[in-house]
């Protein structure tokens, strides 16, 4: 295999600290090991520093749901990726669905957060996605291939081993509506092809492409049987210790 299978949890706008404490207690007896899989969780800025040493014997890396795409400033209430890289996460979620629906996040904001998050040594996880409308209309593919050009404008060659895309239609988030495993591994194909044609064979083969939107413990090992999908963004079941567990079971 060229690439990395990686498992990352979405916790989104959930777990106080004591409960992330609890999450790493539960998780510790059953977390697998040995395993080549890679796993993260991204978890709300308040609990990367803990998590980062919680889950240090588990080998789950951490990441945060979002960043700032400035350095510094007068940003109230924003992040940057340098403090997030400091508070010792690996990885940034930028441009997840609920970010692009209600914080007015864009292609173009989307963009600057990519490159923010590699000067700053993080690895964007980043989601693009299509709404049913879109779905409906057939302009899936177009939608897809434009939000990953977007995302990944100027971004050289060398970096793109830092990157990774996570397909996540809008109709399957939160929703209980997954993808069928075609519709998502013809989708993470196609992300491949644009990805092919703006960098190459070598760095298409080697980008992980995960697939999002309500994977769990029953679904994932056939999302992830599908050739070009390499890992998932999971939300909902990346909250329990336990289905959490059978998801990275079904990836190794
Ligand atoms: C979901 O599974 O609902 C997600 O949004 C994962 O990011």
């Amino acid at each position: 295999r060229y690439r990395k299978t990686i498992i990352a949890g979405n916790w989104k706008m959930n777990n106080t600290l004591s409960q992330t404490k609890a999450f790493a207690e539960e998780l510790k007896p059953i977390m697998p090991r040995g395993k080549w899989c890679n796993v993260v969780l991204c978890v709300p800025a308040t609990n990367i520093q803990s998590a980062v040493r919680l889950f240090k014997d588990c080998h789950i890396a951490i990441g945060a749901e979002t960043c700032h795409y400035e350095d510094h400033g007068a940003y109230t209430g924003e992040i940057t990726a340098e403090m997030i890289k400091e508070a010792g996460a690996k990885y940034v979620i930028i441009g997840h669905s609920e970010r692009r629906q209600y914080y007015n996040e864009t292609d173009f904001t989307v963009n600057k957060k990519v490159h923010a998050a590699i000067n700053a040594g993080l690895f964007p996880i980043i989601c693009v996605g299509e709404s049913l409308e879109q779905r409906e209309l057939g302009v899936t593919m177009e939608l897809i291939a434009y939000q990953v050009k977007c995302a990944l404008a100027g971004v050289p060659a060398d970096k793109m081993r830092h990157v990774v895309i996570a397909y996540e239609p809008l109709w399957a988030i939160g929703t209980g509506k997954t993808a069928t495993a075609e519709q998502a591994g013809e989708v993470c194909q196609a992300i491949r092809a644009v990805i092919r044609k703006l960098y190459g064979a070598h760095v298409a083969r080697s980008v992980t492409i995960q697939y999002g939107g309500s994977m769990n413990a029953k679904n994932a090992a056939e999302l992830l049987a599908q050739p070009d999908v390499d890992g998932g963004l999971i939300g909902g079941a990346s909250l329990k210790p336990a289905d959490f567990v059978q998801i990275i079971n079904a990836a190794n």
